[in-house]
């Protein structure tokens, strides 16, 4: 179409070194949920995500596993592939680091940044941690208990001294400072933001970009024996996708990405060092990355030490893939860290899902199913409490498009729940129940006026819970055509048959102790 938005989303490209964690599918989810939310907003959508599998972090996991890289990478791979398909993923493509595809990217871009002057030929020495696949300065290093000095990550360090080609970042960060002044929006939430501008004020160091000690990476254009530095051939994944070097094309449709979605700890690499590649490059930076933050396990730091990684498969498995989705992103505020309980996941299924929006529609169909002869009734004039109700679903879409283009989805979800209370409130007080002999014709109203909302909710849901409002928009005879936010402004019609009406979301039982 043309004039169409368009909204190009990533998630990060995960290490193939560990099997998928709640982190992972927390990134990923978030990215889904938007891209899922423009589509049906009538945007040209990309969400892009992968895996990232050079390095010597994943090199070394390959070993451990007895395996060559490249089939190591193979099998891991595909772990990320099945997450995003047990988590209903969009994603329109999944990159691999190993595809020829992106190895001519990465070489496409060295060799511009080298014409352009960018690359020069030195000597490293300085501390490198395999962990987090970073060079850190002396002065960012602490000291553990034992007196070992560490990442501020907490990861180990050593000190590496090679041959190494570098990029020249102290002389990018007045280009930055400047950038980012001019672009307010660029990192979010503000405190991140805040964080990077002090990182880069503080003054930054020329980047090594080039590794001699391995032979897992890209080999540099021009001189194999150095490999590409991971985090310049992984960053550069946000434009093999769209076709780069070739820079008509999808390339030209999409670029800038609208957002690139991360973790806060690789923060430093998507607002600093990558548009400063880009800049170098003669290339636009993405419009904007926003930073979430990070999940415990009931109070404790996940880690694979501590035997406490929370596997999607298994969250999905025990509340129901939905269920999870919305949990995850309705829990925490987004952008702050947060914790997963087995408590605080119950009470949000058992209260807002089957409680609240559940017993909403299971409420409102019953009774139409019953009373309204199993079709959507032909309302009356609409009293001010019935045009509220119908009014305050109908200025949703508004609200969620404000929320989710800050990423603040609990808020959008909140103001989501402020209608589904006040349509429970509704019924109770309108009671469609005693008017069917009283008033049959003010009880369809009543009756329309809720399934409306109902529509409403479960149209705006769907980008948050694909399946389960999928299976709603069923049962209110929604065709798969009139499900889009354009659609929210075509009421439902009188007249219409319905299904008969099924719970949406079961109840979590505790298993009683001591029960087979
Ligand atoms: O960093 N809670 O990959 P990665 C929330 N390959 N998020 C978490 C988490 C937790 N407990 N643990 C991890 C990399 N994450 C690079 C990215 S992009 C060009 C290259 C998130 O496999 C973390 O914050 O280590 C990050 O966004 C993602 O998982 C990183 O996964």
């Amino acid at each position: 179409m043309i004039g169409q938005r368009r909204f190009y989303i990533t998630s990060p490209i995960y290490y193939v070194n560990d099997s998928p964690h709640i982190g992972h599918a927390y990134t990923t989810l978030a990215c889904d949920v938007l891209a899922r939310f423009k589509r049906l907003d009538g945007f040209d959508v990309k969400f892009l995500t992968g895996t990232d599998e050079h390095g010597q972090k994943v090199e070394k996991s390959a070993r451990a596993a007895g395996m060559d890289p490249q089939s190591f990478t193979d099998k891991v791979s595909q772990n990320f592939r099945d997450l995003a398909r047990a988590m209903n993923y969009s994603n329109d493509d999944f990159i691999r680091t190993t595809e020829p595809r992106h190895i001519a990217a990465c070489q496409a871009l060295w060799r511009e940044l080298k014409a352009r002057g960018q690359i020069y030929l030195g000597d490293y020495q300085g501390w490198y941690s395999v962990r987090d696949e970073a060079f850190w300065g002396e002065g960012e290093l602490i000291s553990g208990s034992d007196g070992k000095r560490t990442a501020p990550t907490g990861a180990p360090v050593e000190w590496v001294k090679e041959p190494s080609y570098f990029f020249p970042l102290s002389k990018w960060q007045d280009r930055l400072l400047k950038f980012y002044d001019e672009n307010p929006d660029f990192i979010g939430p503000a405190s991140r933001r805040n964080e990077v501008i002090s990182f880069v004020r503080g003054g930054l160091e020329d980047l090594s970009v080039s590794r001699t000690s391995f032979k897992w990476g890209v080999p540099v254009p021009d001189d194999p024996a150095h490999i590409m530095y991971v985090w310049l051939d992984a960053l550069t994944n946000y434009i093999t996708a769209v076709g780069y070097p070739d820079t008509s094309g999808e390339y030209a449709r999409y670029w800038p990405a609208d957002l690139h979605m991360v973790g806060k700890d690789i923060l430093r690499f998507h607002a600093v060092y990558w548009p400063a590649f880009l800049m170098a490059a003669g290339l636009a930076p993405p419009k904007r990355v926003f930073a979430h933050g990070w999940w415990t396990n009931e109070g404790n730091k996940i880690s694979k030490s501590l035997g406490n990684v929370i596997e999607p498969n298994a969250l999905i498995a025990r509340y129901g893939l939905d269920p999870v989705r919305y949990f995850l992103l309705r829990e925490v505020p987004f952008g702050n860290d947060g914790d997963f309980s087995h408590k605080a996941m119950v009470g949000r299924l058992n209260g807002e899902l089957a409680n609240e929006l559940g017993n909403l529609a299971q409420r409102t169909l019953a009774q139409v199913n019953k009373n309204c002869d199993a079709k959507v009734p032909a309302r009356g004039e609409f009293s001010d409490e019935d045009r509220m109700l119908v009014e305050g679903a109908g200025s949703l879409l508004a609200r969620l498009r404000e929320t989710f283009d800050r990423q603040q989805f609990h808020e959008g979800l909140e103001a989501v729940w402020v209608v589904v209370r006040s349509a429970n409130a509704y019924i109770d007080r309108q009671a469609p129940w005693g008017l069917r002999k009283t008033d049959p014709a003010r009880m369809a109203t009543v009756l329309y006026a809720l399934a409306e909302t109902v529509r409403h909710v479960a149209i705006l849901l769907q980008p948050i819970m694909p399946d389960s409002m999928a299976r709603l928009l069923d049962q209110l005879a929604v065709a798969p055509a009139l499900r889009d936010f354009a659609a929210l402004f075509k009421p439902l019609e009188a007249g219409t048959p319905l299904p008969a009406p099924q719970g949406i979301f079961p109840r979590f039982v505790e298993a009683r102790e001591g029960a087979a």
